[in-house]
């Protein structure tokens, strides 16, 4: 980005006293409910408040291996899926992670100042390892760091995310402090901004798991695409347990994961759901579930498409975010490296 522009929007910056919002989605597939409800949802209500940059976590996808092309169409999907969701480039600066390379430098300065430890502790980690048990590498260990990176390279107040997310948005905030302990105040100290509903959407096949876009069971995950009778076919055979009567309760987490569905949709508390559906039985609560979900995600899915019959608009977005991000990153490394004593050569 050109001197002018970044001192203008320093300036504007300083006028408005606006916070800096950051947050990223993995395209490891193709985006589902989980995804929207617990972040893209959130940065769509964010984006008139606040500064806000958001980022398709290319590098962080690699840590489960990928087919390229498919790796490559999920990037554009995903940022299509950001915009058809209600993300506007104008207000909001939208890139691909892997655009910006200082991600990846600041990611090795940061893993220098994370503990082996620490990161032993992550819960993502130990999960993912379980489940790709012949392809447990190293960016699966040190992907904290990664995501610390991208976050504190912003310099971000908030970081919006699901509930899942919460001990990698703890370990940023100890990097953070340990770095500015030893060298001076030089990251801002970001808070996870979890949404109260919507936190965790479970699978709908396994409802003790959370719903992954990568999960080899279809219909475990409601994809963001899906067309309405893929969404009631996925519904109707949501796994739930031997009662009838639509009650939140113990051990029934696929009942409780449907209610927190509708309620998102709706807006109606427990209580109301309990009585809009009280003697009516699990089938047409389920059909419910399925057609507030299926109406909200159609005009998404027409955008959507609009959008990916226009890769050029699209690549068009990638660039001009690159830029502006790599700008405002290009400052906190430059920052970073002289205060951890590396040479700089002026241009
Ligand atoms: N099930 C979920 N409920 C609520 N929020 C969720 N998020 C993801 N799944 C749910 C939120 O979406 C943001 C980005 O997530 P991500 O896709 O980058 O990584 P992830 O959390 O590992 O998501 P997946 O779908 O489980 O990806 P795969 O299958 O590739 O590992 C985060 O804010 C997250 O909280």
């Amino acid at each position: 980005m050109k001197d002018q522009e970044q001192k203008e929007q320093k300036e504007q910056k300083e006028q408005t006293g606006r916070q800096t919002i950051f947050s990223g989605i993995q395209p490891s597939g193709i985006l589902t409910l989980g995804n929207y409800l617990g972040a893209l949802k959130n940065w769509v209500m964010l984006q008139d408040s606040y500064d806000c940059i958001y980022c398709v976590v290319d590098m962080h996808a690699l840590t489960v291996r990928q087919v390229p092309a498919e790796l490559r169409r999920h990037a554009y999907e995903a940022l299509a899926v950001y915009i058809a969701c209600g993300i506007d480039p104008d207000k909001c600066i939208l890139f691909v992670q892997s655009h910006v390379p200082a991600h990846a430098e600041l990611s090795w300065i940061l893993s220098c100042y994370t503990m082996f430890g620490e990161l032993s502790r992550m819960t993502q980690f130990k999960d993912k390892s379980a489940k790709n048990t012949d392809n447990i590498n190293a960016g699966l260990f040190t992907y904290p760091v990664l995501m610390a990176a991208d976050i504190l390279l912003y310099q971000a107040n908030l970081v919006p995310v699901g509930d899942d997310q919460r001990q990698h948005i703890e370990i940023t905030r100890d990097i953070a402090e340990r770095f500015n302990g030893i060298y001076g105040p030089t990251f801002t100290v970001p808070e996870g901004y979890i949404p109260t509903t919507g936190m965790r959407i479970m699978s709908l096949t396994e409802p003790e798991k959370k719903m992954s876009k990568s999960d080899d069971n279809i219909n475990a995950y409601i994809s963001i695409l899906d067309s309405r009778d893929a969404i009631m076919r996925k519904f109707r055979r949501a796994v739930t347990d031997s009662e009838s009567s639509v009650r939140r309760g113990e051990g029934k987490d696929g009942i409780n994961n449907l209610m927190k569905i509708y309620s998102c949709f709706t807006g109606k508390d427990d209580s109301e759901i309990e009585a809009l559906f009280e003697g009516r039985g699990y089938g047409e609560f389920k059909t419910a579930v399925g057609e507030v979900v299926a109406d909200a995600l159609a005009p998404v899915k027409t955008r959507y498409d609009e959008l990916m019959s226009d890769k050029s608009y699209l690549e068009g977005i990638m660039k001009r975010g690159a830029e502006s991000a790599a700008g405002i990153a290009a400052r906190t490394l430059s920052r970073v490296y002289r205060k951890i004593g590396f040479t700089q050569i002026k241009n």
